[in-house]
């Protein structure tokens, strides 16, 4: 039987162990050697906690597949790479200003703007460096085809556009679609390509590729109305109110349009979608349906 902790911990302290080996000097010189201060703070902006939820579900994907575990954790780095990028950038005080992420100190925080722009940039950049690896799928066509899957869940089509989606949205009432498509892009498009990257990983033909897609942005919405749902529970003030550290941000959510116990029974809804997409899988896809549903009861 599927055990999603034990899954989780392991695909974690894999990707921990292959993030601080790749994020050394040797790994990262170009035509001249990396400096040492960005190298520390994209340590600092990707090591050390996170919950490594895009890799997990690359390597649950891949799974369905037969594909082994270690054969997934290439292109799931390189996804955890694009993560943590998002959120060195997300903290800077241009964005949303933050001073602790993780229980750390944010990278501007540790070391100053500036640096945490350019680890953000560097652990971007070697993320498609990651992907064009050989040994991140012996046949360059599919190497290709993930580096292109990772650039439109993160790109303007994607992750950044849906930043600026949610920028806009600090001035503009949203209206509920245009608040879903801002959550699908800003925080659905990098689940979805972590998703259909362990498919592509697997081979997996049009159909089978079409029903991932349904189950990924199924969870991605869950995921997102979750984080709003926790932003609202998790913080003692904020409790039992529909205005968490978001809301009061002037960020728009589903939860603060529809009240948490609405948004409660709309998370149960997306989950039951999520589901019913992996239907035509046997039980390799118990590794995506425990994911779905960590998605609707997580606590951090
Ligand atoms: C700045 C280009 C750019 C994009 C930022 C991802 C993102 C877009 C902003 C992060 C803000 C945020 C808290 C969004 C809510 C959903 C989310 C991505 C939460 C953090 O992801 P987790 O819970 O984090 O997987 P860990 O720390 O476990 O990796």
């Amino acid at each position: 039987m599927y055990d999603f902790s034990a899954d989780s911990a392991d695909c974690a302290g894999a990707l921990e162990a292959a993030l601080s080996e790749y994020l050394t000097g040797n790994g990262l010189s170009g035509p001249g050697p990396a400096a040492d201060r960005l190298i520390e703070a994209m340590r600092h902006g990707s090591l050390a906690g996170g919950k490594r939820l895009r890799p997990l579900l690359v390597r649950q994907a891949a799974a369905i597949f037969s594909v082994p575990r270690e054969r997934a954790l290439p292109a799931g780095l390189a996804v955890e790479m694009v993560h943590c990028y998002s959120l060195v950038h997300d903290d800077l005080p241009a964005m949303d200003d933050d001073n602790v992420r993780r229980g750390r100190p944010t990278v501007h925080r540790a070391y100053d703007e500036a640096t945490a722009i350019l680890a953000g940039d560097a652990l971007l950049t070697h993320a498609f460096a990651v992907l064009a690896r050989p040994d991140c799928h012996p046949d360059p066509a599919v190497r290709v085809a993930l580096v292109a899957e990772l650039a439109a869940g993160a790109g303007a089509g994607g992750m950044v556009g849906g930043q600026m989606r949610d920028i806009e949205g600090e001035s503009t009432r949203f209206s509920e679609i245009e608040i879903a498509t801002m959550q699908a892009m800003k925080t659905g498009a990098l689940i979805r390509a972590s998703v259909r990257m362990g498919a592509l990983l697997g081979g997996a033909d049009p159909r089978a590729l079409s029903a991932l897609t349904a189950y990924a942005e199924a969870a991605g919405r869950a995921f997102q109305l979750a984080d709003d749902i926790l932003d609202v529970t998790a913080s003692p003030e904020t409790m039992g109110k529909a205005t968490g550290k978001d809301a009061e941000a002037g960020k728009q959510t589903l939860v603060s349009r529809y009240g948490l116990d609405e948004a409660r029974r709309l998370l149960d809804r997306i989950v039951g979608e999520a589901l019913s997409a992996l239907r035509t899988f046997g039980p390799r896809a118990d590794g995506l349906r425990a994911t779905a549903r960590y998605f609707a009861s997580r606590e951090k």
